[in-house]
């Protein structure tokens, strides 16, 4: 069957095809076209090429160990200032209490991020992860955003390289994608002034590759933010990859404007999610997989998502801080049955994976689990 291409989207159509690398001109395109389905289209057959029907999901579980951050990102709603009655740090006992809170659950991933918190001493990194390792000594601690490392290694007085090995041999064993917002100056000019620039973001990137810890990449859009900058940013990853290939994900990041100080915004419609998916998998040739983080992008939309290039739908959550409704309600979670319910109902294959793709289980595997999941996970809420 010949799929309804418009005219202008031919040239990448065949490019697609052939596997050939598409320009910064032809990502603008994609960005501009009103033929978003095309879009999709053409995302999902590499998306296809690269993962076949399978759609990959972890047990996981977020942890953010402290709220209080001195870097004033206007987009962000989770941060409070140093001396704000709110500002919390877990102690490390305080972070085994949260990972013994999901123990009956065989949670193999382990998101641990936060703000920078001038407070906190070197010791108190590597004292948080071994505390996770202590207490479930399997787990996958995927920690710090490259914000972070850069704040950990000024607090070690050393030099980067050397306080990933550090922590890496504490238990770190990979690094999550944030922090990278948009790489432009104009952008960070007006958004996160105080905050690593693109550069910095990169090199913290291209260290951790050196050492061996695999990294993801994000890009958080639906603010200020314009095409041709998105562009750039993608470029930026696509090149790194090439120089290092040590990227595993790429997760486009949807703007919550709630309760931040851009809350006159209009947030991004699933339209808008969609797209930002469709180019991340096709501009970003050279990664394996392109995460729809459904806590952001709805489970709904993540659906979806799963056609539009998507092929990693992360995880069943638990708590989740960053970005969540009211103040005071932190739990978004979808048990494992609900999360391979959502996907077969999407039409994909459900494989439970490690926090490096290694297959854990299929859907076949767990169908004699029920709906409700196994002891101590809890229904659906978000
Ligand atoms: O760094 C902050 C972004 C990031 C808002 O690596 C916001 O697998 C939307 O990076 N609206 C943290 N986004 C989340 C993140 C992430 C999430 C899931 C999986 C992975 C992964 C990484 O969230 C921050 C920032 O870029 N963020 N505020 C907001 N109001």
């Amino acid at each position: 069957m010949r799929p309804n291409i418009p005219d202008a989207l031919l040239g990448i159509h065949e490019k697609v095809l052939a596997g050939v690398r598409l320009s910064a001109e032809e990502g603008l395109l994609l960005y501009e076209t009103p033929h978003l389905n095309a879009v999709g289209y053409l995302a999902n057959v590499v998306r296809e090429r690269m993962c076949g029907n399978v759609a990959w999901y972890v047990r996981n579980q977020h942890i953010n160990y402290t709220n209080v951050c001195n870097k004033l990102c206007r987009f962000c709603s989770f941060y409070v200032k140093p001396n704000d009655d709110r500002g919390y740090v877990l102690s490390p006992k305080d972070v085994q209490d949260r990972v013994r809170r999901y123990q009956d659950i065989p949670i193999r991933e382990i998101h641990m991020v936060a703000g920078i918190n001038p407070k906190l001493p070197y010791s108190y990194y590597l004292d948080i992860v071994r505390a996770v390792k202590d207490v479930r000594p399997d787990v996958a601690v995927k920690a710090f955003t490259a914000i972070e490392w850069v704040q950990i290694a000024r607090v070690a007085k050393k030099p980067l390289k050397e306080v990933m090995l550090e922590l890496k041999e504490a238990g770190v064993s990979s690094i999550p994608g944030g922090g990278a917002e948009v790489f432009s100056d104009r952008v960070q000019a007006e958004m996160f002034w105080t905050k690593a620039d693109s550069e910095e973001w990169l090199e913290v990137a291209r260290t951790a590759h050196g050492v061996g810890l695999h990294s993801n990449a994000t890009m958080l859009y639906g603010h200020i933010e314009n095409a041709k900058e998105k562009i750039e940013h993608l470029i930026a990853l696509r090149e790194l990859q090439d120089e290092t290939g040590g990227f595993l994900t790429y997760i486009p990041l949807s703007f919550h404007p709630e309760r931040t100080e851009l809350e006159h915004l209009a947030a991004p419609t699933g339209m808008t999610d969609l797209r930002e998916i469709a180019v991340g998998r096709l501009m970003l040739d050279n990664f394996p997989h392109i995460k729809t983080f459904w806590i952001m992008n709805t489970i709904e939309i993540s659906q979806v998502a799963l056609w539009y290039g998507a092929d990693d739908i992360d995880g069943t959550i638990q708590e989740y801080e960053i970005t969540r409704r009211s103040y005071e309600e932190t739990r978004q979670v979808l048990t494992r049955a609900q999360m391979v319910e959502r996907v077969v109902e999407a039409g994909r294959d459900p494989v439970e994976r490690d926090n490096l793709y290694n297959t854990l289980s299929t859907e076949r595997e767990i169908r004699d689990e029920g709906p409700v999941g196994v002891p101590g996970e809890l229904p659906m809420v978000f």
